[in-house]
């Protein structure tokens, strides 16, 4: 008998055949528990802690069942017994602790650190509702808590493990949950370690709503990821959480040095740090903090220490995203932290006098998260080529002239276990057949590039989208009853909602397509374009964006003339495991992003791996991509980021110059046109209209001209199948760079400097 057979009798006293998905589950996740947890854990001397406010894991029952090397077999096991892995997996929950790419990112360099057999753990909260859950009720977003700690987890309790953190009113003490993270067919694991308040309590959640007492830092320091900070209280609450993670971090990171021998001036031969944005940034302020009063280091030796061991990732060039708090807030909650940081601003001054502009403590008494990063941290990285470039050119250029050596860059990657082989096992069962199995473990597709014009393999990929636009169908239907027409192009924009992206842009070229298809332009083959995504809840006109898509939905819904030829859908709650059903279907990547202000984007690489082809701006990692695929392969369009970023300098955007042209013009007012009005909120829709016209701060109009005429040629070249599958052929054989394998390969050469095994 197998070990999974034992152990649904002795769960449960029932052969395999009789167990509900749910129990089956239940079995599974007990099995691959145990697996997990009798390989020894990584334990080379030096140790990377992965720092993180979010980490997007997703579902692990199958990328641990991968790891394990025994996903094939506990599929026939099951398959044997009628069955369905697939069915299990949909009973699992998805875990929400994080909100977007930099979530995932995290999620996938755990991945990779294991498989590359490096010692180091992930670090963070244990929220008890992660991100809300959105709902699409009236065409508009709504927010619900995500009760995912209801269920049995991958969380295990570590008993004996709680540290104290001092806040100015009372003392916090912790509990440490971990999940184990296996490497893709690695003897060995690492941990994500999770902390919790241990005195958290959700009975301060107003039912049914996201909304809590904020004050009461006592039960609610756990609940969420990035509660609503409009007020000041959200604020402090903000401070709480990220003090409350950092120095449990810290005491950890000690802790676990001294165990292995460290007298500490050594820390950094027992540990790097990497902070994941500048969210974790309290921790160097707090080694310093620990290092000084409890175990007697002089402010500058300790200082020394924080700067050879940690090392700061930046994610993004937005200045809203850039964290400053009000030193009164930080003394009010963590006031021991307040008065390092303000030693730190004084070190700061003195090294660097008259420059303003590199202080950590501002003229409006704010500190900089990022400024303490790059004064007191050893490393600087941007997440790809164009992003490390103007961060070195501009945004951070200050740092830049000071300390050119701590700046590197660090492209981003995407787990190949999780975005091709879990979520498109027909796809990866190709790539076995046509160059081996290899791919698995170095991610070398180019071995694919003789296939280009091969229509075998051409039919081959035909039949797997086909299947896979099948199965998004059926995922869809389950979600929230939306079917499309299979045989439609699948056009696909699937992130946060931020104007920054664009969303906004694509509302317009459907206004655009829906005139022209009213207008007898009827397209070749029906198209179905799909959004997903949430929309911070103070984020209004995020909010607006949603609903005028939505309204728009509505409206090609009810219209006989466009409806078998346009259908837009929203996806409802868009996650992890939405995108392990989009992507694979997807036919066309839309990457439109105003240039200069998406740092890499790591969606662009998951789609292109599963053979759509990439509709973008030359932004983050799009420019990479196209580097690799070359102009032919890639439908690219819109300003450049140089331009941009010159229109910003000098002020040289105005929205009027753009919408006063006729043929913008008549998108733009469409969305208070009366029939749109008719079916939507009048208030939002006006909103909408009013700062697209007069504000557009993220320049939708600039590049729209561009953008209707660059989709218009790629529904046109879709119609040519061989040379389509040509470029999807060779966009699949330049995929393998974007293996987060080979950027954590990076980060260890560049950075961290660990063994691998
Ligand atoms: C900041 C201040 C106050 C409250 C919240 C925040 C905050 C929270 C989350 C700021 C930023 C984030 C998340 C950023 C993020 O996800 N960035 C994305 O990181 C990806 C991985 O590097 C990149 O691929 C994306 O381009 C980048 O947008």
């Amino acid at each position: 008998m197998h070990k999974i057979e034992i152990l649904a009798d002795h769960m449960y006293h029932k052969p395999i055949d009789s167990l509900t998905s749910r129990e089956l589950y239940e079995v599974l996740l007990h099995y691959v528990k145990e697996e997990a947890a009798s390989r020894p854990l990584n334990s080379s001397k030096k140790k990377l802690y992965y720092l993180s406010a979010e980490f997007l894991i997703g579902k692990l029952l199958s990328t641990n069942l991968i790891n394990l090397g025994d996903y094939d077999e506990v599929k026939d096991l099951l398959a044997e017994h009628g069955q369905s892995l697939n069915d299990v997996e949909d009973a699992e929950q998805e875990p929400s602790l994080g909100n977007g790419g930099l979530g995932r990112l995290a999620a996938c360099f755990l991945d990779s650190i294991a498989s590359l057999g490096i010692t180091g753990d992930g670090v963070g909260l244990n929220y008890h509702f992660g991100l809300f859950r959105q709902t699409l009720d009236h065409n508009e977003q709504g927010t619900l808590p995500d009760e995912w700690l209801d269920a049995d987890t991958w969380l295990e309790k570590e008993e004996g493990k709680s540290y104290e953190v001092p806040f100015a009113k009372f003392t916090l003490h912790s509990t440490l949950y971990n999940i184990d993270v296996l490497g893709f067919e690695k003897e060995t694991r690492n941990r994500l370690r999770l902390f919790d308040l241990d005195s958290v309590s959700s009975d301060i959640i107003e039912e049914g709503s996201i909304q809590f007492d904020k004050t009461n830092v006592e039960k609610n320091l756990t609940l969420f990821l990035y509660p609503d900070d409009s007020d000041r209280n959200g604020n402090l609450l903000r401070i709480y959480q990220q003090y409350f993670m950092v120095s449990n971090a810290a005491q950890l990171i000690i802790d676990e040095a001294l165990e292995k021998g460290s007298n500490l001036h050594d820390l950094a031969d027992f540990a790097t740090i990497q902070i994941n944005d500048t969210h974790p940034t309290f921790v160097i302020p707090e080694l310093i903090r620990l290092l000084t009063t409890r175990y007697d280091f002089s402010f500058e030796e300790a200082v020394a220490i924080a700067r050879k061991t940690v090392a700061f990732t930046n994610h993004t060039i937005l200045a809203e995203a850039l964290e400053k708090w009000p030193m009164s807030d930080i003394e009010e909650v963590i006031p021991d932290i307040a008065a390092i940081i303000r030693q730190l601003d004084q070190l700061v001054r003195q090294e660097f006098p008259g420059n303003q502009k590199v202080t950590v403590i501002d003229d409006q008494n704010r500190a900089h998260m990022a400024h303490i990063a790059m004064h007191f941290g050893y490393s600087i990285n941007g997440v790809a080529k164009l992003h490390t470039q103007i961060l070195k050119e501009t945004e951070l250029n200050d740092f830049y002239q000071i300390y050119p050596e701590k700046f590197n860059n660090k492209t981003n990657g995407i787990s190949f276990r999780r975005w091709i082989m879990s979520c498109n096992p027909s796809l990866a069962r190709l790539f076995d057949q046509l160059i081996g199995s290899s791919w698995r473990h170095d991610e070398d597709l180019t071995g694919l590039e003789k296939y280009i014009y091969s229509e075998n393999v051409h039919q081959n990929l035909e039949h797997i989208k086909e299947a896979n636009k099948e199965a998004l169908n059926v995922f869809l239907d389950h979600n929230q009853g939306v079917t499309f027409n299979p045989n439609s192009i699948v056009d696909v924009q699937i992130k946060r909602f931020h104007e920054y992206k664009r969303q906004q842009m694509l509302a317009l070229y459907i206004i655009y397509k829906y005139h022209a298809i009213k207008n007898g332009d009827i397209p070749k083959r029906p198209i179905t374009i799909i959004f997903g995504g949430k929309a911070a809840p103070a984020y209004i006109i995020a909010q607006d964006i949603i609903h005028l898509i939505m309204t728009l939905s509505d409206r090609i819904k009810n219209d006989p003339d466009v409806s078998p030829y346009l259908q837009v859908i929203m996806v409802k709650n868009y996650n992890v495991t939405a995108a392990e059903h989009l992507i694979p279907a997807a036919d066309i990547s839309e990457q439109i992003s105003l240039a200069s202000k998406e740092a890499s984007g790591t969606g662009n690489m998951k789609f292109m791996l599963n053979g759509a082809l990439t509709l973008g701006t030359m932004d983050g990692a799009n420019v990479e991509i196209a580097e690799r695929v070359g102009q032919d392969n890639i439908y690219t369009f819109g300003r450049s980021s140089e331009g941009i970023v010159n229109l910003y300098a000098t002020h040289g955007y105005h929205p009027q110059d753009y919408y006063n042209r006729p043929a913008i013009k008549a998108l733009v007012d469409d969305i208070v046109s009366e029939d749109i009005l008719k079916l939507g909120n009048p208030e939002r829709l006006n909103r909408l209209y009013n700062d697209i016209k007069g504000k557009d701060w993220f320049m939708a109009m600039i590049d729209i001209e561009e953008f209707i005429q660059t989709k218009e040629k790629v529904y046109q070249d879709y119609e040519d199948r061989k040379s389509w599958l040509a470029k999807v052929v060779k966009n699949i054989a330049q995929a393998g760079y974007f293996s987060s394998d080979r950027t954590i390969s990076d980060y260890n050469q560049d950075i961290w400097h660990l063994e691998e095994h």
